[in-house]
Protein backbone atom coordinates (compact mmCIF):
# COMPACT_ATOMS: atom_id res chain seq x y z
CA UNK A 1 0.00 0.00 0.00
CA UNK A 2 1.26 3.49 -0.86
CA UNK A 3 1.68 5.91 1.43
CA UNK A 4 2.49 8.76 -0.97
CA UNK A 5 -0.50 10.01 -2.20
CA UNK A 6 -3.34 11.63 -0.52
CA UNK A 7 -6.42 10.18 0.22
CA UNK A 8 -10.37 11.55 1.08
CA UNK A 9 -13.75 10.02 2.05
CA UNK A 10 -16.99 11.20 3.66
CA UNK A 11 -16.42 10.05 7.35
CA UNK A 12 -20.24 10.15 8.55
CA UNK A 13 -22.97 7.87 7.31
CA UNK A 14 -24.99 8.99 3.94
CA UNK A 15 -28.04 10.36 4.96
CA UNK A 16 -29.66 13.67 6.27
CA UNK A 17 -27.94 15.02 9.10
CA UNK A 18 -26.77 18.10 11.17
CA UNK A 19 -23.10 17.91 10.02
CA UNK A 20 -21.40 15.57 7.31
CA UNK A 21 -17.39 15.15 7.52
CA UNK A 22 -14.71 14.90 4.98
CA UNK A 23 -11.52 13.75 5.53
CA UNK A 24 -8.05 13.82 4.19
CA UNK A 25 -4.85 12.68 4.74
CA UNK A 26 -1.66 12.43 3.18
CA UNK A 27 1.28 14.73 1.96
CA UNK A 28 -1.18 17.14 -0.61
CA UNK A 29 -3.89 17.03 2.31
CA UNK A 30 -3.85 20.96 3.02
CA UNK A 31 -2.61 21.52 -1.11
CA UNK A 32 -6.04 19.84 -2.34
CA UNK A 33 -8.25 21.25 0.39
CA UNK A 34 -7.17 24.43 0.06
CA UNK A 35 -8.31 24.36 -3.89
CA UNK A 36 -11.95 24.23 -2.70
CA UNK A 37 -12.22 26.40 0.31
CA UNK A 38 -11.80 29.92 1.10
CA UNK A 39 -11.44 31.24 4.57
CA UNK A 40 -13.64 33.05 6.25
CA UNK A 41 -10.38 35.16 8.12
CA UNK A 42 -8.80 35.43 4.74
CA UNK A 43 -5.68 33.30 5.58
CA UNK A 44 -4.81 30.60 3.06
CA UNK A 45 -5.23 27.42 4.09
CA UNK A 46 -1.59 26.17 4.68
CA UNK A 47 -1.40 28.94 6.78
CA UNK A 48 -3.60 28.34 9.30
CA UNK A 49 -2.79 27.34 13.10
CA UNK A 50 -2.92 23.10 13.28
CA UNK A 51 -5.84 21.69 15.62
CA UNK A 52 -8.05 24.99 15.33
CA UNK A 53 -11.19 25.18 13.89
CA UNK A 54 -11.74 27.94 11.25
CA UNK A 55 -14.91 29.24 9.19
CA UNK A 56 -14.75 28.98 5.28
CA UNK A 57 -16.87 29.02 2.53
CA UNK A 58 -16.68 25.67 0.36
CA UNK A 59 -16.75 26.63 -3.95
CA UNK A 60 -16.55 24.33 -6.44
CA UNK A 61 -16.72 24.59 -10.23
CA UNK A 62 -19.70 23.44 -11.76
CA UNK A 63 -19.25 20.07 -12.82
CA UNK A 64 -18.67 18.94 -16.70
CA UNK A 65 -18.23 22.75 -17.51
CA UNK A 66 -14.96 23.04 -19.05
CA UNK A 67 -15.57 26.71 -20.16
CA UNK A 68 -17.47 27.77 -17.51
CA UNK A 69 -14.75 28.34 -15.05
CA UNK A 70 -16.51 30.12 -11.89
CA UNK A 71 -16.72 27.87 -8.89
CA UNK A 72 -20.00 28.70 -7.15
CA UNK A 73 -20.65 28.23 -3.59
CA UNK A 74 -22.05 25.43 -2.24
CA UNK A 75 -21.87 25.36 1.77
CA UNK A 76 -20.08 27.11 4.58
CA UNK A 77 -18.00 24.51 6.33
CA UNK A 78 -16.12 24.45 9.50
CA UNK A 79 -12.38 23.65 9.08
CA UNK A 80 -9.34 21.85 10.67
CA UNK A 81 -6.18 21.14 9.92
CA UNK A 82 -3.95 18.22 12.10
CA UNK A 83 -0.25 18.63 11.06
CA UNK A 84 1.71 15.81 10.67
CA UNK A 85 2.79 13.75 12.70
CA UNK A 86 0.01 14.85 15.36
CA UNK A 87 -2.90 13.42 13.88
CA UNK A 88 -5.17 10.08 13.95
CA UNK A 89 -3.10 8.80 10.90
CA UNK A 90 0.13 10.36 11.67
CA UNK A 91 -0.14 12.55 8.30
CA UNK A 92 -1.20 16.08 7.39
CA UNK A 93 -5.13 15.82 7.61
CA UNK A 94 -7.75 18.29 7.01
CA UNK A 95 -10.89 17.81 8.16
CA UNK A 96 -14.23 19.25 6.64
CA UNK A 97 -17.30 19.91 8.74
CA UNK A 98 -20.33 20.41 6.22
CA UNK A 99 -23.76 20.52 6.68
CA UNK A 100 -25.02 16.42 6.56
CA UNK A 101 -26.47 16.25 3.12
CA UNK A 102 -25.15 13.59 0.75
CA UNK A 103 -25.36 15.55 -2.18
CA UNK A 104 -23.01 18.38 -0.84
CA UNK A 105 -20.36 15.84 0.51
CA UNK A 106 -20.26 13.80 -2.40
CA UNK A 107 -19.39 17.12 -4.51
CA UNK A 108 -16.75 18.32 -2.10
CA UNK A 109 -15.21 14.35 -2.32
CA UNK A 110 -15.72 14.84 -6.32
CA UNK A 111 -13.87 18.21 -6.30
CA UNK A 112 -11.50 16.80 -4.17
CA UNK A 113 -10.41 13.70 -5.83
CA UNK A 114 -10.12 16.31 -9.34
CA UNK A 115 -7.33 17.99 -7.73
CA UNK A 116 -5.45 15.05 -7.10
CA UNK A 117 -7.04 12.91 -3.76
CA UNK A 118 -7.65 9.32 -4.23
CA UNK A 119 -10.66 7.95 -2.69
CA UNK A 120 -10.22 5.98 0.40
CA UNK A 121 -10.13 2.02 0.43
CA UNK A 122 -12.33 1.12 3.69
CA UNK A 123 -10.28 1.47 6.69
CA UNK A 124 -7.56 2.91 5.19
CA UNK A 125 -7.38 5.90 7.58
CA UNK A 126 -6.55 3.29 10.24
CA UNK A 127 -4.25 1.55 8.15
CA UNK A 128 -2.30 4.40 7.80
CA UNK A 129 -2.18 5.47 11.34
CA UNK A 130 -0.67 1.34 11.84
CA UNK A 131 1.87 2.14 9.40
CA UNK A 132 2.96 4.93 10.94
CA UNK A 133 3.10 3.57 14.08
CA UNK A 134 0.07 5.39 15.99
CA UNK A 135 -1.51 2.56 16.62
CA UNK A 136 -1.18 -1.54 16.69
CA UNK A 137 -3.06 -4.20 15.14
CA UNK A 138 -5.00 -4.81 18.69
CA UNK A 139 -6.12 -0.82 18.69
CA UNK A 140 -6.90 -0.91 15.09
CA UNK A 141 -9.03 -3.29 15.70
CA UNK A 142 -10.60 -1.64 19.01
CA UNK A 143 -11.34 1.31 16.51
CA UNK A 144 -13.48 -0.90 14.67
CA UNK A 145 -15.06 -2.96 17.97
CA UNK A 146 -15.74 0.82 19.66
CA UNK A 147 -17.71 1.83 16.24
CA UNK A 148 -20.14 -1.57 16.25
CA UNK A 149 -20.60 -2.13 20.15
CA UNK A 150 -23.69 -2.23 21.05
CA UNK A 151 -23.78 -3.22 25.19
CA UNK A 152 -21.69 -0.91 27.47
CA UNK A 153 -19.74 -3.94 28.33
CA UNK A 154 -18.83 -4.92 24.71
CA UNK A 155 -17.86 -0.94 24.40
CA UNK A 156 -16.20 -1.66 27.87
CA UNK A 157 -13.83 -4.39 26.35
CA UNK A 158 -12.85 -2.01 23.02
CA UNK A 159 -12.03 1.07 24.84
CA UNK A 160 -9.71 -1.11 27.17
CA UNK A 161 -8.81 -2.35 24.34
CA UNK A 162 -7.65 0.71 22.50
CA UNK A 163 -5.68 2.20 25.31
CA UNK A 164 -3.51 -0.68 24.73
CA UNK A 165 -4.20 -3.29 27.65
CA UNK A 166 -3.83 -6.14 25.48
CA UNK A 167 -0.90 -5.26 23.53
CA UNK A 168 0.90 -4.07 26.67
CA UNK A 169 0.06 -7.71 27.87
CA UNK A 170 1.81 -9.40 24.87
CA UNK A 171 4.55 -7.03 24.52
CA UNK A 172 5.46 -8.27 28.07
CA UNK A 173 5.42 -12.31 27.18
CA UNK A 174 7.31 -11.11 23.92
CA UNK A 175 10.01 -9.30 26.05
CA UNK A 176 10.51 -11.91 28.22
CA UNK A 177 10.70 -14.45 25.23
CA UNK A 178 13.16 -12.01 23.61
CA UNK A 179 15.35 -12.03 26.86
CA UNK A 180 15.14 -16.28 26.52
CA UNK A 181 16.21 -16.57 22.71
CA UNK A 182 19.38 -13.49 23.31
CA UNK A 183 20.45 -16.22 25.62
CA UNK A 184 19.70 -19.30 23.26
CA UNK A 185 21.90 -17.16 20.83
CA UNK A 186 24.53 -16.12 23.23
CA UNK A 187 24.87 -19.71 24.08
CA UNK A 188 25.21 -20.73 20.17
CA UNK A 189 28.48 -18.82 19.88
CA UNK A 190 29.58 -21.25 22.90
CA UNK A 191 29.20 -24.23 20.69
CA UNK A 192 31.00 -26.54 23.26
CA UNK A 193 28.25 -25.42 26.37
CA UNK A 194 25.04 -26.86 26.18
CA UNK A 195 21.85 -24.41 26.88
CA UNK A 196 22.91 -24.30 30.09
CA UNK A 197 24.21 -20.38 29.41
CA UNK A 198 21.16 -19.17 31.14
CA UNK A 199 20.80 -22.20 33.52
CA UNK A 200 18.48 -24.93 32.04
CA UNK A 201 15.97 -25.27 34.91
CA UNK A 202 15.85 -21.20 34.41
CA UNK A 203 15.03 -21.60 30.74
CA UNK A 204 12.70 -23.75 31.70
CA UNK A 205 10.82 -21.95 34.43
CA UNK A 206 10.73 -18.97 31.90
CA UNK A 207 9.25 -20.60 28.77
CA UNK A 208 7.04 -22.70 31.47
CA UNK A 209 5.51 -19.22 32.49
CA UNK A 210 4.67 -17.71 29.43
CA UNK A 211 3.20 -20.74 27.84
CA UNK A 212 0.70 -20.65 31.71
CA UNK A 213 0.36 -16.99 30.59
CA UNK A 214 -1.03 -17.75 26.85
CA UNK A 215 -3.08 -19.85 28.18
CA UNK A 216 -5.21 -18.05 30.91
CA UNK A 217 -5.45 -15.41 28.44
CA UNK A 218 -6.87 -18.03 25.77
CA UNK A 219 -9.05 -19.10 28.50
CA UNK A 220 -10.94 -15.59 27.88
CA UNK A 221 -11.67 -16.34 24.15
CA UNK A 222 -15.20 -17.86 24.59
CA UNK A 223 -16.09 -14.62 26.77
CA UNK A 224 -14.47 -12.27 24.69
CA UNK A 225 -15.85 -13.61 21.42
CA UNK A 226 -19.52 -13.90 23.25
CA UNK A 227 -19.13 -10.05 24.42
CA UNK A 228 -17.98 -8.44 20.94
CA UNK A 229 -20.11 -10.68 18.67
CA UNK A 230 -23.15 -10.91 20.66
CA UNK A 231 -24.84 -14.66 21.33
CA UNK A 232 -27.90 -16.34 19.02
CA UNK A 233 -30.59 -17.82 21.13
CA UNK A 234 -33.76 -19.14 20.37
CA UNK A 235 -36.53 -19.39 22.36
CA UNK A 236 -38.22 -22.88 21.92
CA UNK A 237 -40.80 -25.06 23.86
CA UNK A 238 -44.25 -27.05 23.19
CA UNK A 239 -47.15 -24.82 21.68
CA UNK A 240 -48.60 -22.60 24.07
CA UNK A 241 -45.91 -22.25 26.83
CA UNK A 242 -46.11 -19.19 26.42
CA UNK A 243 -42.62 -18.73 24.40
CA UNK A 244 -43.77 -15.23 22.55
CA UNK A 245 -45.03 -13.91 25.82
CA UNK A 246 -41.50 -14.19 27.29
CA UNK A 247 -40.24 -12.99 24.20
CA UNK A 248 -42.47 -9.42 24.59
CA UNK A 249 -42.25 -9.82 28.84
CA UNK A 250 -38.33 -9.28 28.16
CA UNK A 251 -38.48 -7.08 25.04
CA UNK A 252 -41.10 -5.17 27.67
CA UNK A 253 -43.17 -4.78 24.09
CA UNK A 254 -45.49 -6.30 21.90
CA UNK A 255 -43.97 -7.68 19.73
CA UNK A 256 -44.90 -11.30 19.18
CA UNK A 257 -48.32 -12.26 18.77
CA UNK A 258 -49.33 -14.08 22.05
CA UNK A 259 -53.02 -15.91 22.13
CA UNK A 260 -54.57 -18.88 23.86
CA UNK A 261 -54.69 -20.82 20.60
CA UNK A 262 -51.75 -23.29 20.24
CA UNK A 263 -49.78 -23.18 17.01
CA UNK A 264 -49.65 -18.77 17.27
CA UNK A 265 -46.37 -18.57 15.89
CA UNK A 266 -45.59 -19.55 12.83
CA UNK A 267 -42.43 -17.99 11.75
CA UNK A 268 -39.33 -16.77 13.09
CA UNK A 269 -39.65 -13.23 15.31
CA UNK A 270 -36.09 -12.02 15.93
CA UNK A 271 -34.80 -9.23 18.17
CA UNK A 272 -31.79 -8.33 20.17
CA UNK A 273 -31.55 -6.98 23.47
CA UNK A 274 -28.52 -7.05 26.26
CA UNK A 275 -28.86 -8.99 29.25
CA UNK A 276 -25.91 -7.68 31.68
CA UNK A 277 -23.64 -6.40 29.25
CA UNK A 278 -24.38 -9.07 26.82
CA UNK A 279 -25.88 -8.69 23.31
CA UNK A 280 -28.69 -11.45 23.58
CA UNK A 281 -30.39 -12.30 20.18
CA UNK A 282 -33.47 -13.57 20.66
CA UNK A 283 -35.36 -15.67 18.29
CA UNK A 284 -38.85 -16.47 18.86
CA UNK A 285 -40.24 -19.95 16.96
CA UNK A 286 -43.24 -22.16 16.08
CA UNK A 287 -43.67 -24.00 18.99
CA UNK A 288 -42.72 -28.13 18.60
CA UNK A 289 -45.18 -31.09 17.97
CA UNK A 290 -46.88 -32.74 15.37
CA UNK A 291 -47.72 -30.09 12.07
CA UNK A 292 -51.60 -29.98 11.56
CA UNK A 293 -50.89 -28.20 8.25
CA UNK A 294 -47.72 -27.31 5.61
CA UNK A 295 -47.64 -23.72 6.87
CA UNK A 296 -47.58 -25.16 10.14
CA UNK A 297 -45.00 -27.82 9.07
CA UNK A 298 -42.50 -24.97 7.26
CA UNK A 299 -42.93 -22.94 10.76
CA UNK A 300 -41.34 -26.37 12.85
CA UNK A 301 -38.70 -26.69 10.49
CA UNK A 302 -37.90 -23.29 11.04
CA UNK A 303 -37.77 -23.34 14.50
CA UNK A 304 -35.62 -26.75 14.25
CA UNK A 305 -32.89 -24.69 12.67
CA UNK A 306 -33.13 -21.94 14.85
CA UNK A 307 -32.97 -24.41 17.58
CA UNK A 308 -29.58 -26.40 15.62
CA UNK A 309 -28.00 -22.27 15.20
CA UNK A 310 -28.10 -21.05 18.63
CA UNK A 311 -25.81 -20.95 20.85
CA UNK A 312 -27.94 -20.65 23.53
CA UNK A 313 -31.59 -22.20 24.18
CA UNK A 314 -34.28 -21.03 26.43
CA UNK A 315 -36.01 -23.99 26.36
CA UNK A 316 -39.72 -22.87 27.57
CA UNK A 317 -41.96 -25.31 29.52
CA UNK A 318 -45.47 -24.88 30.95
CA UNK A 319 -45.32 -25.86 34.77
CA UNK A 320 -48.75 -25.71 35.21
CA UNK A 321 -49.08 -29.16 33.38
CA UNK A 322 -47.29 -32.24 33.98
CA UNK A 323 -44.43 -32.98 31.58
CA UNK A 324 -45.42 -34.88 28.29
CA UNK A 325 -43.36 -36.83 26.32
CA UNK A 326 -42.53 -34.31 23.99
CA UNK A 327 -41.18 -32.17 26.75
CA UNK A 328 -39.00 -34.74 27.67
CA UNK A 329 -37.53 -35.46 24.18
CA UNK A 330 -37.09 -31.49 24.11
CA UNK A 331 -34.84 -31.77 27.62
CA UNK A 332 -32.98 -35.07 26.49
CA UNK A 333 -32.24 -34.29 23.17
CA UNK A 334 -30.34 -30.18 23.83
CA UNK A 335 -28.04 -31.49 26.46
CA UNK A 336 -25.39 -30.79 24.35
CA UNK A 337 -26.06 -26.91 23.53
CA UNK A 338 -26.15 -24.25 26.89
CA UNK A 339 -29.87 -23.77 28.12
CA UNK A 340 -31.58 -22.34 30.41
CA UNK A 341 -34.91 -24.19 31.48
CA UNK A 342 -37.60 -22.05 32.00
CA UNK A 343 -40.59 -22.95 34.00
CA UNK A 344 -43.59 -20.94 33.07
CA UNK A 345 -46.52 -19.73 34.23
CA UNK A 346 -45.47 -19.94 37.98
CA UNK A 347 -48.55 -17.53 38.66
CA UNK A 348 -50.45 -20.81 38.25
CA UNK A 349 -50.85 -23.71 40.83
CA UNK A 350 -47.81 -25.93 39.89
CA UNK A 351 -47.18 -29.17 38.75
CA UNK A 352 -43.89 -29.74 37.67
CA UNK A 353 -40.83 -28.22 39.90
CA UNK A 354 -37.10 -26.80 39.27
CA UNK A 355 -36.05 -30.02 41.36
CA UNK A 356 -37.93 -32.51 39.37
CA UNK A 357 -36.17 -31.07 36.16
CA UNK A 358 -33.11 -31.17 38.27
CA UNK A 359 -33.78 -34.73 39.05
CA UNK A 360 -34.72 -35.80 34.89
CA UNK A 361 -31.77 -33.86 34.13
CA UNK A 362 -29.43 -35.82 36.43
CA UNK A 363 -30.81 -38.96 34.65
CA UNK A 364 -30.39 -37.88 30.97
CA UNK A 365 -26.93 -36.03 31.15
CA UNK A 366 -24.51 -38.24 29.07
CA UNK A 367 -21.62 -36.95 30.77
CA UNK A 368 -20.21 -34.33 32.78
CA UNK A 369 -18.73 -31.79 30.44
CA UNK A 370 -22.24 -30.60 28.45
CA UNK A 371 -22.42 -27.24 28.32
CA UNK A 372 -23.70 -25.45 31.50
CA UNK A 373 -28.02 -25.43 32.65
CA UNK A 374 -29.72 -23.05 34.64
CA UNK A 375 -33.30 -23.89 36.02
CA UNK A 376 -35.57 -20.70 37.06
CA UNK A 377 -39.56 -20.23 37.63
CA UNK A 378 -41.25 -17.41 35.72
CA UNK A 379 -43.82 -15.56 34.90
CA UNK A 380 -44.09 -14.28 31.79
CA UNK A 381 -47.89 -12.64 32.69
CA UNK A 382 -46.85 -10.89 36.28
CA UNK A 383 -43.06 -10.89 34.90
CA UNK A 384 -41.92 -12.36 38.36
CA UNK A 385 -38.31 -14.23 38.19
CA UNK A 386 -37.17 -11.88 35.08
CA UNK A 387 -34.10 -10.80 36.76
CA UNK A 388 -33.11 -14.81 37.65
CA UNK A 389 -34.09 -15.46 34.80
CA UNK A 390 -31.38 -12.73 33.28
CA UNK A 391 -28.58 -13.76 35.82
CA UNK A 392 -28.74 -17.00 34.59
CA UNK A 393 -28.64 -16.25 30.73
CA UNK A 394 -25.60 -14.47 32.30
CA UNK A 395 -24.03 -17.54 34.15
CA UNK A 396 -24.78 -19.76 31.31
CA UNK A 397 -22.78 -17.65 28.86
CA UNK A 398 -19.72 -16.30 30.39
CA UNK A 399 -17.05 -18.45 32.50
CA UNK A 400 -16.53 -15.89 34.62
CA UNK A 401 -18.35 -12.92 36.16
CA UNK A 402 -17.65 -9.62 34.60
CA UNK A 403 -16.73 -7.93 38.54
CA UNK A 404 -12.86 -8.07 37.21
CA UNK A 405 -13.81 -4.90 34.59
CA UNK A 406 -10.35 -5.01 34.20
CA UNK A 407 -9.39 -8.05 33.17
CA UNK A 408 -7.05 -8.40 29.76
CA UNK A 409 -9.19 -10.59 27.32
CA UNK A 410 -9.05 -11.54 23.45
CA UNK A 411 -12.07 -10.91 21.59
CA UNK A 412 -10.92 -12.40 17.95
CA UNK A 413 -10.30 -15.76 16.62
CA UNK A 414 -7.51 -14.07 14.85
CA UNK A 415 -5.88 -13.42 18.43
CA UNK A 416 -7.10 -17.27 19.56
CA UNK A 417 -5.21 -18.51 16.54
CA UNK A 418 -2.27 -17.30 17.10
CA UNK A 419 -1.80 -17.92 20.57
CA UNK A 420 -2.64 -21.65 19.91
CA UNK A 421 0.58 -21.46 17.62
CA UNK A 422 2.59 -19.36 19.83
CA UNK A 423 1.92 -21.82 22.59
CA UNK A 424 2.15 -25.09 20.45
CA UNK A 425 5.77 -23.39 19.61
CA UNK A 426 6.60 -22.81 23.45
CA UNK A 427 5.58 -26.68 23.80
CA UNK A 428 7.90 -27.50 21.27
CA UNK A 429 10.87 -25.32 22.48
CA UNK A 430 10.16 -27.11 26.01
CA UNK A 431 10.22 -30.85 24.33
CA UNK A 432 13.55 -29.65 22.63
CA UNK A 433 15.15 -28.88 25.87
CA UNK A 434 13.67 -32.12 27.63
CA UNK A 435 15.16 -34.07 24.60
CA UNK A 436 18.72 -32.51 25.34
CA UNK A 437 18.33 -31.06 21.78
CA UNK A 438 21.19 -28.36 20.78
CA UNK A 439 20.39 -24.52 21.74
CA UNK A 440 19.79 -23.63 18.22
CA UNK A 441 16.56 -26.22 18.18
CA UNK A 442 15.21 -24.76 21.29
CA UNK A 443 15.74 -21.76 19.45
CA UNK A 444 13.57 -22.05 16.57
CA UNK A 445 10.32 -22.87 18.27
CA UNK A 446 11.16 -19.56 20.86
CA UNK A 447 11.62 -17.29 17.50
CA UNK A 448 8.42 -18.98 16.49
CA UNK A 449 6.50 -18.15 19.45
CA UNK A 450 7.86 -15.17 19.21
CA UNK A 451 6.75 -14.27 15.57
CA UNK A 452 3.01 -15.73 16.36
CA UNK A 453 2.55 -13.35 19.52
CA UNK A 454 3.66 -10.50 16.98
CA UNK A 455 0.72 -11.01 14.56
CA UNK A 456 -0.96 -10.09 17.70
CA UNK A 457 -0.28 -6.81 17.95
CA UNK A 458 1.50 -6.35 14.16
CA UNK A 459 4.76 -6.13 15.34
CA UNK A 460 5.25 -8.87 12.71
CA UNK A 461 2.41 -8.35 10.15
CA UNK A 462 2.34 -9.31 6.52
CA UNK A 463 0.22 -7.89 3.77
CA UNK A 464 -2.36 -10.69 4.61
CA UNK A 465 -2.75 -9.97 7.61
CA UNK A 466 -3.25 -6.37 7.25
CA UNK A 467 -5.84 -6.89 4.47
CA UNK A 468 -7.70 -9.37 6.50
CA UNK A 469 -8.16 -6.76 9.55
CA UNK A 470 -9.31 -3.43 7.55
CA UNK A 471 -11.00 -5.77 5.39
CA UNK A 472 -13.63 -5.63 7.92
CA UNK A 473 -13.67 -1.65 8.32
CA UNK A 474 -15.97 0.66 7.18
CA UNK A 475 -15.05 3.72 4.22
CA UNK A 476 -13.90 6.85 6.57
CA UNK A 477 -12.54 5.49 9.37
N1 LIG B 1 -51.16 -17.58 33.52
C1 LIG B 1 -50.20 -17.38 32.63
N2 LIG B 1 -50.47 -17.47 31.32
C2 LIG B 1 -49.48 -17.27 30.44
C3 LIG B 1 -48.15 -16.99 30.85
N3 LIG B 1 -47.38 -16.87 29.74
C4 LIG B 1 -48.19 -17.05 28.69
N4 LIG B 1 -49.45 -17.30 29.10
C5 LIG B 1 -50.61 -17.56 28.25
O1 LIG B 1 -50.38 -18.75 27.51
C6 LIG B 1 -50.97 -18.65 26.22
C7 LIG B 1 -49.94 -18.94 25.15
O2 LIG B 1 -48.96 -17.91 25.13
P1 LIG B 1 -47.98 -17.67 23.91
O3 LIG B 1 -46.96 -16.72 24.37
O4 LIG B 1 -48.73 -17.32 22.70
O5 LIG B 1 -47.39 -19.13 23.78
P2 LIG B 1 -46.35 -19.68 22.68
O6 LIG B 1 -45.46 -20.64 23.38
O7 LIG B 1 -45.72 -18.57 21.96
O8 LIG B 1 -47.33 -20.49 21.73
P3 LIG B 1 -47.17 -20.86 20.17
O9 LIG B 1 -46.77 -19.63 19.44
O10 LIG B 1 -48.50 -21.35 19.81
O11 LIG B 1 -46.14 -21.95 20.08
C8 LIG B 1 -51.57 -17.26 26.14
O12 LIG B 1 -52.94 -17.31 26.44
C9 LIG B 1 -50.83 -16.48 27.20
O13 LIG B 1 -51.58 -15.42 27.72
C10 LIG B 1 -47.89 -16.91 32.27
O14 LIG B 1 -46.77 -16.66 32.75
N5 LIG B 1 -48.94 -17.12 33.10
MG1 LIG C 1 -45.69 -18.04 20.03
Amino acid sequence: MLLDDTICAIATPIGEGGIGIVRVSGPEALAVTSKILSLRCGDPLEAIRSHQLYLADVKVFAQDSQQDRTSIKIDEALVVVMRAPRSYTGEDVAELHCHGGSLILTTVCDALVRYGARLAEPGEFTRRAFLHGRLDLTQAEAVLDTIRATTTTSLHVAQQQLQGALAEKIDKMRDELIHVLAHLEAGLDFVEEDISFLGQDELKHVLQSQQAEIAALLKTADDGRIIREGVMTAIVGKPNVGKSSLLNTLLATNRAIVSAIPGTTRDVVEESMSIHGILVRLQDTAGIREAGDSVEEEGIRRSTEAFNQAELLLLVFDASQHFSQEDLRLLRSSGQKKRVIVLNKSDLPGRVSQEDVLVILRESSANEHEPRTRVVSISAKTRSGLEQLCEAVRDVLLSRQLESRDAVMITRLRHKQALLSAEEAIHHSLLAIEQGLSADCVAVDVRASLNFLGEITGSVSTDDILDRVFAEFCIGK
